[in-house]
């Protein structure tokens, strides 16, 4: 069975929040009309706590951008974004959540950060979205959502390695792009693990 995965769809990635992400804004209608096509629905948060050492401003005289080494694991830092309980960690307004089936939160542990929905950056910490989903039968994930070359590629790629057929759906996501091409490079990278790239126009008919 297939499911669809909406990965961070929260108001800080949207433009005006804290780590906006360009026309973040424009992939809500699209994930809401691919909700009608699909009978199973997850979703992951970004969810840190205010102390998480993925903020520059937890890191003295560090600015977004640079580099950390954060518990062993290389961590490029970021303004600080969906803390727990805040505005910012809340999903976009417009996003349908009625039809999920769970929510996963992520990131929660100050000392590493994680960008799959399945995993910690250092795969310590699990949320229990691969065991979720193998329960329910399910075998093939749909992934949208935010950011492209971020959480997104993550949860692809976690998603191949546990053996999950993995579509990605690419113009329901939008990247960070801190380089100007990382949306094709997340793209390229994926493809490569053995994603399959999909547009929602092709999900129409499902
Ligand atoms: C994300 C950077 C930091 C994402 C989350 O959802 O892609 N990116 N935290
Ligand atoms: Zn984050």
């Amino acid at each position: 069975m297939k499911a669809l995965v909406i990965v961070d769809v929260q108001n800080d990635f949207i433009p005006g929040g804290a780590l906006a992400v360009q026309e973040g804004n424009t992939i809500v209608p699209l994930i809401n009309e691919l909700q009608s096509k699909f009978e199973f629905i997850v979703a992951t948060q970004d969810w840190h706590p205010a102390d998480h050492g993925s903020f520059a401003a937890n890191h003295e005289g560090k600015q977004v951008g640079e580099f950390v080494n954060l518990n062993g694991v290389q961590q490029i830092l970021w303004p600080v974004h969906c803390v727990q309980g805040t505005a910012g960690a809340a999903f976009h307004p417009a996003l349908e959540t009625k039809l999920w089936k769970a929510i996963f939160q992520k990131g929660t542990n100050s000392l590493v950060d994680s960008y799959s929905g399945f995993f910690d950056n250092n795969r310590q910490g699990d949320t229990g979205l691969a065991f979720y989903l193998k329960e329910a039968g399910i075998s093939e994930l749909f992934v949208c959502g935010l950011a492209t070359d971020y959480c997104v590629k993550f949860t692809v790629l976690d998603g191949l390695a546990e053996g999950f057929k993995v579509h990605l759906i690419a113009d329901a996501t939008r990247a960070v792009n801190l380089q100007v091409n990382d949306f094709d490079l997340a793209l390229e990278e994926m493809k490569a693990a053995g994603a399959t790239i999909v547009e929602t126009k092709e999900l129409r008919s499902l």
